[in-house]
């Protein structure tokens, strides 16, 4: 085995990647995304141990959570762009250790000199705190991270149990540091984030805890999954309005074109400020579709459209675009031919060997020029289909539209809703979604965010008195506007319990920021949520049968079966 990993749902024969990944990931990718992981720990540990103020560390925060970041899946596949990222945490790693000695000698220096008498000034921090190796290991070269990994990854945690749970705990720390890493972006962040992301770090490097001890970190991790999301909502909404209902179109036009997938609203933002009025097209791609719901860009007239689908048909759907692509976040699918490789750009977390990766200067300002020249001397997109498709439903303009909701639900008109949110793939097993949402009954609603969503946005599923059967809050993330708009059911219906509603939870995963809202719904109390297209192979027996029994998680069957199963319940 030259490498391990089982965070994403495509792990290979449902265990893990053992030779290189079902993503692309090659196995020294996947051994500095380790190393990386391991020297975070230790960066957490100091500063969980020391009782250091994080308010005081932003440089460390911001850093932590962007490699964090860097190691969800698909999102950056540059070994040159971890070796820079490992060296620049052992730095910062090593300067809080130094603080850490300054700060308790300062507070305690009696219990120093107790302890090490005349040794006191030379006294070694990792000794006094009894620091782990992963706060204190050096490295110094590739090749000695490459060495150095092969002991720190996954396996080292033996029990199986424990193991499930930490990486459960520390793949929900990705995903939500992917949110707060675009609140970031908007100028919105929280030190208790920060804090508790160190907490759990650092628990997952203490052989001390019980699983008990673990199960209930991982819930904690879910309460501050929500006040994660809450926080990029209230980042995205207050910078560029709240989400509206909004045709979008999927056709083109005849101009040269930009293409933009990934997660970030700040860096389209800057793209359309930039692009503005130079005749070139801006298009979106995967999870940036939701951006057109948000009034603040309606006022580009050269933000067209979206072009395709989830972020897996990429390959052909960057073929046909012709035009440059932007990669704000994941999901990359490595691209086969040169002619598209060329094309692609990287930013901010994200990252792929050969592509042009754009820096933000000091200001957070970003040059898209190159990206734009390139745009101009291209073809326009070729067209792979027409029409329109609609979306806008997050939290504020479902509220809007709560009476005639609330009377369709009290007069019969909707007997269900279906929360579909999470994430596409490209495994067939995936179709059940399709289907699933084809067989529903018609007096039922799909409550839908994340990529999950192009599984049946483009179907005809019609309308209930004017309520689309489909209602598309937005991204991933947006699964937040969800869990609102199920506690603002709970309220108008005056129910005790989100769980009386009529709503079943059907969710698609893939990638790990599908973990962070797993675990927001399971710490907001949501009960029965089915997962699929298969369950996590990080999830060993015990754990699956603790979620099993507490939270009443369960897999998914056939369509007809589960639609059997959801609509009697
Ligand atoms: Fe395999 Fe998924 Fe890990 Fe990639 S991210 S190596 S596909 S488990
Ligand atoms: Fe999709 Fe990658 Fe998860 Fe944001 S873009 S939901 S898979």
């Amino acid at each position: 085995m030259s490498m391990f990993c089982y965070q994403c749902q495509e792990a290979a024969k449902g265990t893990g990647c053992e030779i290189k990944g079902v993503c692309g990931k090659n196995e020294q990718v996947a051994k500095l995304q380790d190393l990386l992981i391991y020297t975070i720990k230790g960066v957490s540990e100091i500063i969980v141990k020391g009782k250091l103020d994080v308010k005081e560390f932003s440089e460390v925060n911001h850093e932590v959570f962007n490699s964090l970041f860097m190691t969800i899946t698909n999102a950056n596949f540059d070994e040159d762009a971890f070796v820079k990222e490992i060296t620049k945490m052992i730095a910062l790693r090593d300067e809080l250790r130094g603080k850490l000695f300054v700060e308790n000698a300062k507070s305690s220096g009696g219990f120093f000199r107790r302890l090490f008498g005349a040794k006191n000034e030379a006294a070694d921090p990792a000794e006094v705190y009894n620091l782990h190796d992963a706060a204190t290991f050096q490295v110094d070269s590739k090749a000695a991270m490459l060495q150095k990994a092969a002991s720190v990854g996954v396996l080292a945690t033996e029990n199986e149990d424990v193991r499930s749970l930490r990486e459960l705990i520390t793949y929900g720390l990705k995903g939500m540091a992917a949110y707060a890493h675009h609140a970031l972006n908007l100028g919105k962040e929280k030190s208790e984030i920060y804090a508790f992301a160190y907490e759990a770090l650092a628990a997952t490097l203490n052989d001390s805890l019980t699983a008990e001890e673990l199960v209930a970190l991982t819930l904690k991790t879910g309460e501050f999954g929500v006040a994660t999301m809450a926080l990029l909502d209230e980042a995205n909404t207050t910078k560029y309005g709240n989400p509206e209902i909004t045709e979008v179109n999927i056709g083109v036009r005849n101009n040269p074109a930009i293409l933009v997938s990934g997660h970030d609203l700040a860096d389209l933002e800057q793209l359309l400020e930039q692009t503005r009025g130079t005749g070139v097209d801006v298009y979106t791609h995967s999870e940036m579709l939701p951006a057109h719901y948000y009034p603040a860009f309606k006022k580009y007239d050269n933000f067209v459209g979206n072009y395709g689908n989830a972020w897996w048909k990429q390959l052909e759907e960057f073929e046909s675009f012709n035009g440059p692509i932007l990669f704000t976040t994941n999901c990359i699918v490595p691209p086969k031919s040169e002619s598209v490789k060329s094309r692609i750009f990287t930013t901010g977390a994200s990252g792929y060997p050969g592509c042009t990766h754009i820096e933000a200067d000091q200001s957070g300002k970003k040059d898209f020029s190159k990206i734009i020249q390139l745009a101009k001397s291209l073809k326009s997109p070729t067209e792979i289909e027409t029409g329109k498709i609609v979306g806008g439903f997050a939290h504020e303009q479902v509220f809007a539209l709560a009476d005639t909701v609330v009377n369709a639900v009290k007069s019969g008109a909707i007997k269900k809703f279906f929360v579909m949110a999470g994430c596409d793939g490209r495994m067939k097993s995936r179709d059940y979604y399709t289907e699933f949402a084809e067989k529903l009954p018609n007096d039922t609603v799909i409550l839908t965010a994340g990529c999950a969503k192009y599984k049946y946005n483009k179907l005809d599923l019609g309308n209930i008195g004017g309520i689309p059967r489909v209602l598309d809050a937005g991204q991933c993330n947006d699964s937040y506007s969800l869990a609102l708009i199920a506690l603002k059911l709970k309220e108008v219906f005056g129910l005790d319990d989100v769980n009386d509603l009529p709503i079943a939870y059907n969710i698609a995963w893939y990638e790990q920021k599908a973990v962070i809202v797993l675990l927001a719904l399971l710490y907001l109390g949501v009960k029965n949520i089915h997962l699929g297209p298969t369950l996590p192979a990080f999830l060993s027996p015990n754990v699956a049968k603790v979620l099993v029994e507490t939270f009443g998680i369960a897999g998914i069957g056939t369509v007809d079966s589960d639609i059997e199963l959801f609509m009697g319940k």
